[in-house]
C-alpha cells in the first residue's frame, strides 16, 4: 500500500478500510518498512490492563530503516542540514551515508563505554547533529534513550535519571540558544550528585565553556571517537530488536506531581512515526523539510529524527530560537535552505506575528509548499497570518493534534487532500478512532457536539506503559473510561464531523506548547521556605497560549514581598526549569476550599482569566470571604 493518500475520496475509502480491517490495514502499512523477521500476529490488545502488542514475533532495528535502507539509492541525499544558532557560523550537511557512519561510530563509542542492549541512557544535548546521532546510536545497539530537554533543571534531570536508573549520560560542555550559553555539563554535574546509577558521562565539545571533567567518570566525545577510529571498524551491526522491545522513554507531565516516563517500543512506533510523516506532509523526494521543535520533546523524536529519516527525507535541524538574532530568522532559514515544508508551533507563530510585517520584508518564501502546526490549539488569527504571510494562501496548513503518549499525529488534515478549516485539526488519520464522551463515560454520537476526547481502538504508536509503574499508566489513561484511551483533552465535533481541540480538561497547562503539570509547579513553589501553600492555574496568554498563574500564601517570615516573589521564581527555575516559571504571582491569605478541604480551582481559574462576574455559587465554600479578598487583590 502506498503510504500517501492522494485525494479526499481516497481518504474516506482508506479510513473506512482501516476501521473495518485494522489488522490488514496496518500489516500493509508495515510492509513498506524493513524488518529482519516478519510478525506472527499484527495486534493483540486489551485496554483493561492495558496490554497492547503490535507486530509480535517481528524483529527489526529502527536505524536500519532510518539509515541503511537509504544507502543503496540515496546515500548522497542530505539527511540533516544543520543550521547553527549563530547565522555567522557555517551550517553543516550530513548525507545519509555520513549520518550512517557517524551513528555507527558513536554506537561503537557507547559499546566501548560499557553500554549494551536494554541499558537506559540519558541524553542532555543542545540541538546539534550529535543529538540525533546519539539518539540513533542508542537505537542501533538497543539501548533505551531518555532525552531530557535542555531547559530542564538539575533536579528534573536527576529525577528522570533515577526513575529509569540510567547508567550513562551524554551531554555537552554547553549549548547556545539565542544569546544564552547554557552550562549543560555544570547542570549535569549538579544532577549527578543525586544519581547513583550513572557511571559514565560522555561530553561533546560545543560551547568551549570551562567545565570540570571527573576522572574515571567523564570522557570527551571527540577522544572516544578517535579511539574507535584507531580500532578501525567503522561499522556497527544493528542489534536485532523485538517489535515490542523498548525504544525510548520520554518524560511528560500529568495532573500529579511527578512526570511519568512514557514508553514507546521499536516496531509500532517506527511504523506510526514513519507512516504519519509520509502521509500528513505528503513528503516528496527532494523536498526540504524543517521541524522547529526540540528533540527533547516528542515532536522532535517523531518528526525530526525517526519519521523523516525513516522516509529518507532532507531535514533541516535548527539549533536556535525564532527571534535570534532577530524575528526574521525563520524566514532567513527558509530562504537559505529553500525549505518546502515548515512544521512549527502556534506560540512561535504568535510571537513572530507580534513583530508585524517588517521582519518578512525582502525574504523569499516562495519555496514554501506545505505548513504544519503542533503543540497547542492554533487561534484563528494566527492561522490566517500563517496562511497569508508565510504560505501566500497557497500552502495547505496541517494542524496536527497528538500527544507524547500517541507516538505520532492522530487528528490532522493530510496536506493538500483534506479541506482545512482554521482552528480545526479536522479529521482522524486512518486507523484512529476518536470518540467524544460525557462525564459518565457515555459516547456522544452525532455531529455538532462536544465532550472529552478518547480513542477507542489501538494504533501502533500508542503508549505501552509508564516506566517502572504500569499501574500508573492504567490509571492515567485507561481507567477514566472503560475500554478507551483517555487523552485529557476536551474537543468539539462540528456539523461536518470536523474535530476542534479545545484544550486540557485536567490540571495540565500548555505553556508555549510545553506541557506543565500544575501540581509540579505547586510542589516547586512550596519548597520555598516562606511559602505555606500555593495553587497554580492557567490563564490565557497572548503569545504563550497559556500562562502560569500562582496564588501563594506566605508565612510570617517574609517581610520583603518583592524579594520573595523573585525568590519563588528562582526556586521554580531550580526545581523544574525556567519553562515552568509563573508569569504572575498573587499573594493571598487563604485559598477557596470546599468543606472537605479541596482547593476550588475552578474559581481560581475564573479569577485568573479575569472572569470575576461568573464565579458561580461560592456560598458552599469553607471560607467564602477569601474569594472577595482574592478578587480585590488582582
Ligand atoms: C505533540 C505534543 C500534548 C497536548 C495535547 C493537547 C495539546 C497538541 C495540538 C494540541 C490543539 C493541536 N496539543 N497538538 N491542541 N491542537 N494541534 O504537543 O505532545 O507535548 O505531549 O502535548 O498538547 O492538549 O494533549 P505533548
Amino acid at each position: 500500500m502506498n503510504l500517501q493518500i492522494k485525494s479526499f475520496d481516497e481518504y474516506k475509502r482508506v479510513y473506512e478500510y482501516s476501521v473495518n480491517e485494522p489488522e490488514k490495514f496496518w500489516a500493509e502499512i508495515a510492509s513498506s518498512f524493513t524488518w529482519k523477521k516478519r510478525w506472527n500476529s499484527v495486534l493483540e490488545w486489551n485496554f483493561k490492563e492495558p496490554n497492547i502488542k503490535w507486530f509480535q514475533g517481528a524483529t527489526l532495528n529502527i536505524t536500519e530503516n532510518c539509515l541503511d535502507r537509504h544507502l543503496e539509492n540515496n546515500a548522497d541525499t542530505p539527511a540533516i542540514i544543520w543550521e547553527p544558532n549563530d547565522p555567522e557560523e557555517h551550517h553543516r550537511v550530513l548525507s545519509y551515508r555520513q549520518l550512517h557512519d557517524k551513528v555507527c561510530q558513536f554506537a561503537n563509542v557507547l559499546k566501548n563505554n560499557g553500554a549494551k542492549k536494554g541499558d537506559r541512557i540519558c541524553i542532555y544535548l543542545p540541538m546539534v547533529p550529535e543529538l540525533a546521532i546519539a539518539v540513533l546510536a542508542c537505537a542501533r545497539i538497543g539501548a533505551v534513550h531518555s532525552v531530557v530537554f535542555g531547559g530542564f533543571s538539575a533536579q528534573s534531570i536527576a529525577d528522570r535519571i533515577n526513575d529509569a536508573a540510567c547508567s550513562l549520560v551524554i551531554t555537552a560542555d554547553g549549548g547556545f540558544r539565542g544569546n544564552k550559553n547554557i552550562p549543560l555539563k555544570d547542570i549535569i554535574d549538579d544532577a549527578l550528585v543525586q544519581c547513583q546509577s550513572v557511571d559514565k558521562v560522555i561530553v561533546l565539545t560545543r560551547s568551549r565553556t570551562p567545565i570540570s571533567m571527573i576522572k574515571g567518570r567523564d570522557v570527551w566525545w571527540e577522544d572516544e571517537i578517535k579511539k574507535v577510529e584507531t580500532q578501525g571498524n567503522p561499522d556497527c551491526p544493528a542489534e536485532e530488536m523485538d517489535a515490542e522491545d523498548m525504544l525510548f522513554v520520554l518524560y511528560t507531565s500529568g495532573s500529579t506531581g511527578k512526570p511519568k516516563g512514557v514508553v514507546h517500543t521499536c516496531g509500532g512506533y517506527m511504523v506510526y512515526a514513519g507512516y504519519t510523516f509520509a502521509n500528513v506532509f505528503q513528503y516528496q523526494p527532494g523536498e526540504v523539510y524543517i521541524c522547529t521543535a526540540d528533540i527533547g520533546w516528542i515532536t522532535g523524536h517523531s518528526y525530526i529524527v525517526y519519521g523523516p529519516l525513516s522516509q529518507g527525507a532532507t531535514n533541516v535541524m535548527f539549533e536556535g530560537i525564532p527571534t535570534y538574532p532577530d524575528a526574521g530568522r525563520f524566514w532567513d532559514i527558509v530562504e537559505k535552505h529553500k525549505v518546502n515544508i515548515l512544521y512549527t508551533a502556534p506560540t512561535a507563530i504568535r510571537s513572530l506575528m507580534s513583530f508585524g510585517d517588517e521582519p518578512l520584508k525582502g525574504k523569499d518564501l516562495s519555496s514554501i509548499k506545505k505548513l504544519g502546526s503542533v503543540g497547542e490549539p492554533i487561534n484563528e488569527e494566527a492561522w490566517h497570518w500563517y496562511d497569508e504571510k508565510i504560505g501566500a494562501k497557497n500552502a495547505p496548513i496541517v494542524d496536527t493534534w497528538w500527544q507524547t503518549e500517541n507516538g505520532g499525529i492522530m487528528i490532522s488534515p493530510i496536506a493538500g487532500v483534506t479541506p482545512t478549516k482554521p482552528g480545526y485539526a479536522t479529521l482522524p488519520l486512518p486507523g484512529i478512532q476518536p470518540v467524544l464522551v460525557d462525564e459518565n463515560g457515555k459516547e456522544i454520537e452525532g455531529n455538532g457536539v462536544s465532550g472529552n476526547l478518547c480513542i477507542k481502538f489501538p494504533w501502533p504508536g500508542i503508549i505501552r506503559t509508564t516506566y517502572g509503574d504500569h499501574e500508573r499508566c492504567r490509571q492515567t489513561y485507561f481507567s477514566t473510561y472503560e475500554n478507551m484511551y483517555f487523552t485529557g483533552d476536551g474537543c468539539l465535533r462540528d456539523e461536518d464531523g470536523y474535530y476542534r481541540i479545545t484544550g486540557r480538561v485536567d490540571d495540565v497547562l500548555n505553556v508555549s506548547g510545553h506541557r506543565i503539570g500544575t501540581a509540579e509547579v505547586e510542589n516547586a513553589i512550596n519548597m520555598h521556605s516562606d511559602v505555606v501553600e500555593s495553587a497554580v492555574v492557567g490563564y490565557p496568554h497572548e503569545i504563550k497560549g497559556q500562562g502560569v498563574y500562582a496564588y501563594v500564601i506566605l508565612g510570617t517570615s517574609s517581610h520583603d514581598k518583592e524579594l520573595t516573589r523573585k525568590n519563588i521564581l528562582q526556586t521554580v527555575t531550580r526545581i523544574i526549569g525556567a519553562i515552568a516559571k509563573p508569569d504572575k504571582i498573587q499573594f493571598v491569605t487563604g485559598l477557596p476550599k470546599t468543606r472537605s478541604g479541596k482547593i476550588m480551582r475552578r474559581i481560581l481559574r475564573k479569577i485568573a482569566e479575569g472572569d470575576i462576574a461568573n464565579l458561580g455559587d461560592t456560598s458552599t465554600l469553607l471560607n467564602p470571604a477569601v474569594v472577595d479578598e482574592i478578587k480585590d487583590g488582582i
